[in-house]
């Protein structure tokens, strides 16, 4: 009925609906490091397989047009949108049941099967786009529609396909024992409960491993600061350490469970007395990354020395390394070197590291 009868231009209307969906989604989810943001996760995994049932319709769109256009430039890009989505996909499906390998890539070096999933769908995004604009008056005139109560009913029906879906594929999953049963909410894979040191190393792109001998080790505070102060590896071995057991979780795919021992950033900061027009805090590394946190933020982090009982090594950011529990992989810096105190907010910090 209303089903069946659905026209090309809702079909494709309802599928962008779910890729515009997917995409924001996808680029939240690695932001996303405690289980309150979960369900970016879910409606991620959610409006992908709500396309399953879509495609259905959309394969007999394709060959119409196809049938109608033949080939010509604009039918060629869309045939390789086509290929790039069902790389996507196929990726991101087979990482969260089976499992599936990575490969080496340029400039992005070693890469998980998520990795790749990623990667295709950065591609896939324009491609897209261009896909859109060079059949926008196909939409266009569906447009009106997107938020009419007509539409309700369908968002809802492949709303719940989707879900019903996604929880398949999940139970499935767990009841086979494929190994996207261990993943985290974060889809992440385990790679090293307590093990120390080994579990894998990741930087960020070119980001060097700079040797740092501890003697030479400073570690400045200053910005909003009353106090500005310099420590020395003594100074900072002066303060009392504290463990705490927290998941380092990096957005390729992979997480390790640590126990971390080192010196709460809170006590740094009350020894350097913050002022009270300071709002953020920016992690320095000896490389030049750094991470802006909101105050309160990283009051409640950790510079460690230790990684379960063992010395961090030179790879893992010795001297010292932020552990910043609930955060992503990437907001852990390495090897911190300065502790700046700012007035801008804590959320002006591109969500992603960029520099
Ligand atoms: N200085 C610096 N810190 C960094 C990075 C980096 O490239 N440079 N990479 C980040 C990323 S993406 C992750 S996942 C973790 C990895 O920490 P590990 O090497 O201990 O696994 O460090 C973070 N800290
Ligand atoms: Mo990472």
């Amino acid at each position: 009925m209303t089903l069946v009868a659905l026209s090309t231009r809702t079909v494709n209307l309802l599928l962008l609906v779910c890729l515009v969906i997917t995409g924001v989604s996808g680029i939240g989810s690695f932001l996303v490091g405690h289980p309150d943001g979960a369900w970016v996760f879910w409606t991620h995994r959610i409006a992908s397989l709500a396309m399953i049932p879509l495609m259905w319709w959309k394969i007999g769109i394709i060959v119409q047009s196809y049938a109608k256009r033949g080939i010509t430039l604009s039918t060629v890009l869309s045939a390789v949108s086509a290929v790039f989505f069902v790389l996507t996909f196929s990726y991101g499906v087979l990482w969260a049941t089976v499992g599936v390998g990575g490969g080496r890539l340029p400039i992005l070096g070693n890469t998980s099967g998520l990795g790749l999933h990623v990667t295709f769908a950065g591609i896939f995004a324009p491609l897209l786009i261009v896909h859109v604009v060079n059949r926008w008056d196909q939409i266009r005139a569906r447009m009106p529609d997107f938020a009419k109560r007509r539409m309700a009913m369908r968002y809802a029906i492949f709303g719940v396909a989707g879900l019903l879906l996604w929880r398949g594929t999940e139970t499935t999953t767990t009841q086979a024992g494929w190994e996207g049963s261990e993943r985290r909410f974060t889809g992440s894979k385990p790679r090293g409960r307590f093990t120390g040191n080994d579990y894998p190393t990741v930087n960020w792109l070119t980001d060097p491993h700079p040797r740092i001998e501890a003697d030479e080790w400073r570690l400045r505070i200053d910005g909003l600061v009353l106090n500005r102060m310099t420590l020395t590896m003594d100074d900072f071995e002066g303060y009392e350490q504290q463990s705490i057991e927290a998941i380092l979780d990096c957005t390729g795919g992979w997480f390790t469970e640590q126990r971390w021992t080192g010196v709460p950033v809170r006590d740094l900061l009350d020894d350097a007395k913050v002022r009270d027009s300071a709002r953020s805090v920016v992690f320095h590394s000896e490389t030049g990354y750094r991470r802006r946190y909101s105050v309160r933020q990283a009051r409640r982090m950790l510079l460690a020395v230790e990684v379960t009982d063992e010395t961090i090594s030179r790879r893992k950011g010795y001297p010292v390394r932020l552990v910043a529990p609930g955060h992503r992989g990437f907001g852990w810096v390495k090897w911190v070197v300065r502790i700046e105190l700012s007035d801008l907010p804590g959320w002006l910090e591109s969500p992603l590291p960029l520099q």
